[in-house]
């Protein structure tokens, strides 16, 4: 039984506010951790929104405007869920005001901004977290413990695409509460800091460091109705991005994302290929991860090489990164489960005192990796990751 509650006031009633929700209310039904999240505020600029929020949700009360979470001495945790802009004020106000913070990503508009938010959280020594919920599927969870155990030995290759399709028709409007991903003053960038960062966080979780960058990005639709002013403005954001990478290990990365790759919804797939082994995942088949094991010998035996070949592992068995939180195995869990593990990392932290990765320090540097792949973009050449 939970014998410690955790206040939580969220802020931002859309998409990724409804992942978290899910999470806290899940939390205590499958995990054995010592708190119980108790959903006390949401707050949204849209009171209607806000309010049918906490009505489907089960939060206690509805605000409108995020500096009353601060003072609120039933919060202790203040979940950021709202567009890119707003998060450096948020997360330095909750962490002035002694709140644990997690954040969604990206973590800011840009590094300049995720620095202050570093400083601000260390500070105040408040447990802090940015949601690269993908860390926490199963199968990726394990093509990190693959690594750690040096199956796939000097790494030379990592392969990373994330693709979707939705921003392909020019009728598709700009900014607003739907459609600020598209918006540059809302989001800061697109598919660089929405998807690519993912990625970004994947690989040097995986394969370490990134040291240097080259990219080219591109703005297909070049105007789109904003909906907010109702006239038709600029598009600021990439829509396409790809890039090269040195990572500190030596390894060479290629990344790859866009929306306008026709048939693909949420294809986030890498690869890494080592001396010893390679990895490949695609989150088309989240609960498979592919592994192939490059072996001379086998119990003091020459490998039948024509028995050698990639395996594909069914990550549902309870000795399975999270599983044994679940079901049987040979069932499968879902995407909700992926925020779901990450809050109970996050939880468990808190109780050990060694805290769940990636918090906002991991998150900067995978921003200064896309401050760096915009800024190649601009000039043609290749970029060093800021230390
Ligand atoms: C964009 O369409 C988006 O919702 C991202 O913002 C999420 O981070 C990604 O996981 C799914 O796609």
């Amino acid at each position: 039984m939970a014998a410690k509650t955790l206040g939580v006031g969220l802020i931002g009633c859309g998409f990724m506010g409804r992942t978290h929700s899910n999470a806290y209310r899940r939390l205590n039904n499958f995990f054995p951790v010592q708190h119980r999240p108790v959903l006390k505020v949401i707050c949204d600029t849209v009171p209607e929104k806000a309010r049918q929020f906490m009505e489907v949700w089960g939060y206690e009360r509805a605000e409108t405007d995020w500096r009353k979470l601060m003072d609120a001495k039933d919060i202790d945790l203040i979940d950021i869920c709202v567009p890119n802009f707003a998060h450096r004020e948020i997360a330095v106000a909750a962490a002035r005001a002694g709140k644990m913070v997690i954040c969604e990503k990206p973590l800011a508009m840009n590094a300049a901004e995720g620095e202050e938010m570093v400083r601000a959280v260390e500070e105040a020594k408040v447990p802090n977290l940015i949601s690269f919920n993908y860390r926490r599927v199963p199968s990726i969870s394990l093509a990190k413990q693959i690594v750690d155990e040096g199956r796939v030995g000097k790494p030379f290759h990592y392969r990373a695409t994330y693709l979707q399709d939705w921003t392909i028709s020019a009728d598709v409007p700009q900014g607003g509460d739907a459609l600020w991903r598209l918006d540059i003053k809302a989001a800061g960038s697109g598919v660089t800091g929405d998807l690519l960062a993912h990625s970004i966080d994947t690989a040097m979780w995986l394969n370490g460091p990134i040291r240097r960058v080259v990219a080219r990005t591109e703005t297909f639709v070049k105007e789109r109705k904003h909906v907010v002013s109702g006239k038709v403005e600029p598009v600021g954001i990439d829509d396409a991005c790809m890039f090269l990478a040195e990572f500190a290990n030596g390894s060479l990365g290629t990344f790859e994302s866009t929306r306008y790759a026709r048939g693909r919804k949420n294809f986030n797939t890498f690869e890494l290929n080592g001396a010893d082994g390679s990895i490949y995942f695609d989150l088309e088949e989240p609960e498979y991860l592919q592994f192939f094991e490059y072996k001379q010998q086998q119990s003091g035996r020459k490998v039948e090489s024509h028995l050698t070949g990639w395996r594909k592992i069914h990550v549902t068995n309870s000795e399975h990164p999270y599983m044994d939180r679940y079901w049987v195995p040979g069932t499968c869990i879902g995407y909700e489960h992926t925020f779901l593990n990450q809050l109970a990392d996050f939880v468990a932290g808190i109780e050990s005192g060694t805290p769940a990765q990636p918090d906002f320090r991991s998150g900067l540097q995978t921003q200064k990796v896309c401050d760096a792949v915009l800024e190649s973009a601009r000039g043609g050449r290749w970029m060093e990751v800021a230390p």
